[in-house]
């Protein structure tokens, strides 16, 4: 049978199965939602799973900006701390490798997230973002808190967010009123957290693979009863986009 995922995606995640980076069972999530499955980047934390996680978060990368002529080139590599940090690092590292005359002047810079009063002082550690073109880096992206705060954090920094990676796009929907307030989910469909994000601050995004890839590489190889769950739980909070 021919596969519609591209090689890279299926290596990345055949390297998430093995590392147990994704695990099942019941997690309550930075949302609030109780899911059946968590994917956990600070997993790949030796040198063979950083050079996987890396090389696919670099591949990724170039592409989205070779299919997206419009975004300028950024200067920075930007990674939240925590997961962010060895995300940056590495994966500029691997940028360099694969394109060193594109990116061989880009840097990359992360917060601290707890100001430093002496020394250098501050809350980023890296270059500055003032005046830059940050491309943002992260793990996953659920409801879409975390990518908020980090383009007003940028924003604070006098940064411009340019574009937004991560490996994982739960491809969820965006949390109604309801379930923000109650934390109880209205059933109403909505468009993705990432297509919030687009829509609303004109942010291009990418992932390195969504959910939908996920199962189809779980699928006859997963626990049957794992893949019923995550089916269930998809239905529920899938995107209506
Ligand atoms: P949102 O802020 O809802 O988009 O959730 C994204 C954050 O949740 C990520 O930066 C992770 O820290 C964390 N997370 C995971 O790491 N893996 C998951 O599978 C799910 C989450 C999550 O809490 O939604």
């Amino acid at each position: 049978t021919t596969s519609i995922i591209p090689a890279y995606k299926t290596a990345f995640l055949q390297s998430c199965l093995s590392a147990n980076v994704l695990t099942f069972g019941t997690f309550t999530l930075k949302s609030g939602r109780q899911s059946p499955y968590f994917f956990n980047a600070g997993s790949f934390h030796t040198s063979p799973l950083l050079s996987a996680i890396s090389t696919a978060y670099a591949h990724t990368i170039i592409s989205f900006l070779s299919s997206h002529p419009s975004i300028p080139k950024p200067d920075i590599l930007f990674g939240p701390a925590y997961k962010g940090i060895s995300l940056a690092c590495s994966t500029l590292l691997e940028l360099y490798r694969l394109d060193p005359q594109t990116w061989s002047s880009v840097s990359y810079s992360f917060n601290r997230k707890e100001a430093k009063d002496h020394g250098e002082g501050g809350g980023i550690v890296g270059a500055s973002l003032k005046g830059k073109n940050v491309l943002v880096i992260d793990d996953v992206i659920t409801a879409g808190t975390a990518i908020r705060e980090t383009i007003r954090l940028v924003a604070k920094e006098g940064g411009k967010v340019v574009g937004f990676v991560v490996a994982l796009d739960r491809v969820e929907k965006m949390p109604g009123p309801r379930e923000e307030e109650e934390g109880v989910d209205d059933g109403e469909p909505r468009m993705s957290a990432l297509g919030q994000i687009k829509r609303e601050f004109g942010v291009q995004t990418a992932s390195i693979v969504t959910s939908d890839d996920l199962i189809a590489v779980l699928r006859g190889k997963g626990d049957e009863g794992d893949i019923k769950r995550l089916e269930e739980y998809r239905r529920r909070y899938l995107a209506s986009d």
